[in-house]
């Protein structure tokens, strides 16, 4: 059965796969899944139609038969579990690699989306110019420690994993900050991940929502 994913019908980022549509599609192109998009504004996000899917009103989801699943983790694990190639057969390096889904969602992903929030939600509040530095130290404590962790290896713990998966598509959002500069090892991870050529693939798919809306405009 073909699932279908909803991703936005505008991205924000212009189509530079930051959004999390680009985490399921990237899961998708690495086990091989064909997938159809349904693509929402952000108005059709907030009607009941798309909240019967997700109770925040948000993308991505990810429909199939009658399963329905929010949340990219949840979603990606979905995808890992059911398919070969995202998660190692033994169970206990699939736990390692699952703890690593974990690790980009709940240690290394929130002090990054911090930075957004204090840049471009509360940008222009007096104390922004503060508050803006105490996070980027916090983002620089972490990443030191993930730096650290990772050393001279490709991926976090063995083969390339769903844990590399979000925890790159977690560091990328750091991009536009330039802050991944200071960290040559992580830099280099997130680098070997966009390589992948289902990166590549999910990357483009997620481009040319936007390139072909952009069109019909012009
Ligand atoms: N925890 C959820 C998950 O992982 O699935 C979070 C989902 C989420 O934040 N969805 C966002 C959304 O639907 C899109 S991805 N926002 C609309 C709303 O809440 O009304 C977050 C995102 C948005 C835009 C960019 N960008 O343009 O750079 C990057 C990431």
């Amino acid at each position: 059965m073909i699932p279908t994913i909803t991703a936005f019908e505008r991205s924000p980022d212009r189509g530079k796969g930051l959004a999390r549509d680009m985490r399921v599609r990237w899961a998708l192109e690495e086990v091989g899944q064909p997938y159809d998009v349904r693509l929402v504004s952000f108005e059709a996000m907030k009607q009941p139609a798309h909240l019967a899917l997700h109770p925040f009103g948000q993308i991505p989801t990810y429909e199939e038969g009658n399963l329905v699943l929010f949340e990219s983790g949840a979603i990606v694990l979905h995808i890992a579990e059911q398919h070969a190639g995202l998660l190692p057969d033994d169970a206990n390096a699939r736990a390692c690699a699952i703890t690593w889904m974990f690790a980009a969602l709940n240690t290394v992903e929130p002090p990054i989306l911090e930075l957004v929030t204090v840049r471009i939600v509360e940008g222009d509040k007096p104390w922004a110019g503060e508050r803006l530095p105490l996070v980027k130290d916090r983002i620089r404590h972490r990443l030191t420690q993930l730096s650290a962790c990772l050393g001279g290896a490709d991926w976090l713990d063995g083969a390339f994993s769903a844990g590399d998966l979000m925890m790159v598509h977690a560091l990328l959002r750091l991009k536009p900050s330039g802050m991944l500069g200071e960290f040559p090892t992580l830099a280099a991870y997130v680098a070997r991940g966009e390589a992948r050529p289902a990166y590549k693939r999910a990357f483009d798919a997620q481009l040319a929502v936007f390139t072909a809306a952009t069109s019909l405009e012009g």
